[in-house]
């Protein structure tokens, strides 16, 4: 039985599986727990991040205004259903101007390790790269060097370092709406500095798995289990209507991430329901976190629903590697 090696969660937003259901990871039915229109100036709120925080939860949401700026901004929930979420942006303290200067702000994942939350996102810098900021309580954000050089998305970290290292996944692009994008590993001694480049993982050319052709890019901070890091990512599929999101899920392997052990053929989830399909963007389920509960194996797995609202769906840890290692590549 594989275990989720971190804290007990006995609070996380849980659901069990509907009657009848057969799927792996299957949706809150209250979705979407973020409306679009969840604070006044917002168009949309999706592709989000959440934590536990204070024995309650807290989170960096990406609510892009009707002006169509993107921009992150904190929130706060007691039960990571229903969440309050700030009217003004985050705004970052920081060494370098250069750094602290806003372009645009989207898609953010959060982070603990070691005494704090680090937050990354899709940072504008002469084109998208990867932000990088710390907070300890999720008023005063600290800005540190951007990551990567553009054009970069998807940057994600691991929760604790790996062989003396913090590492990072991430998916090298360009300035647009990418046609392609592989996973890489990196790792820093700082934060700050990143280099030891690995490849992780590429696209799936052919009809295999075709939901995963165009390009991958990582979801939540990846889950460390007894097997391996358990790694949830997007995948794109180009159809004859545009790009369609879907999220499988890796296994890679504890010392060198950057082994890729275990990885779906098929798609854990896809955009089927009304709200995954309608949108401004149509069929995206695009995954940017993941509450776990190591005592009973719960994993609520928050994502973002067609760039206009924020779903949540959920699994178990045990049945869901069991289901990885059966239908993997
Ligand atoms: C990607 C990012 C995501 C978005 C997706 C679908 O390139 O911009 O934020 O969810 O496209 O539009």
């Amino acid at each position: 039985m594989t275990k989720i090696i971190g804290n007990a969660l006995p609070n996380i937003p849980w659901q069990e599986r509907p009657e009848g259901c057969t799927d792996v990871v299957w949706r809150y039915s209250n979705n979407p727990v973020i409306k679009r229109n969840a604070i006044p100036s917002s168009n949309s709120i999706f592709n989000s991040a959440v934590v536990p925080f204070e024995g309650k939860f807290a989170g960096v949401f990406r609510c892009d205004s009707k002006s169509r700026s993107m921009d992150i901004f904190a929130g706060f929930s007691e039960d990571g259903i229903n969440w309050n979420i700030n009217h003004e942006p985050i705004t970052f303290e920081g060494e370098d101007a250069e750094i602290l200067n806003r372009e645009y702000r989207y898609d953010p994942r959060v982070c603990f390790i070691e005494d704090r939350y680090y937050i990354t996102w899709c940072n504008g810098y002469h084109g998208p790269t990867i932000g990088v900021a710390y907070t300890f309580d999720f008023k005063t954000f600290h800005q540190l060097e951007n990551a990567f050089l553009p054009y970069n998305r998807n940057g994600v970290l691991f929760p604790r370092k790996i062989n003396g290292l913090y590492g990072m996944v991430s998916r090298p692009s360009d300035t647009g709406h990418t046609p392609f994008g592989d996973i890489f590993y990196s790792q820093s001694p700082d934060m700050e500095f990143w280099g030891k480049h690995r490849h992780v993982m590429s696209t799936v050319k052919g009809d295999d798995s075709a939901w995963q052709s165009t390009k991958i890019g990582a979801g939540p901070i990846p889950i460390e289990t007894s097997e391996g890091w358990l790694m949830i990512y997007h995948g794109v599929l180009n159809s004859c209507n545009g790009f369609v999101y879907s999220f499988g899920a890796a296994i890679l392997d504890l010392e060198k991430p950057w082994i890729v052990k275990y990885r779906t053929k098929p798609y854990l989830l896809s955009p089927q329901e009304l709200y995954e399909c309608v949108g401004d963007v149509p069929n995206v389920a695009f995954p940017c976190a993941a509450l776990t509960d190591a005592e009973t194996g719960r994993i609520a797995i928050y994502y973002g629903c067609a760039d206009t609202v924020t779903g949540l769906a959920f699994a178990q840890v045990d049945e869901l590697v069991e289901y990885i290692k059966n239908n993997s590549l």
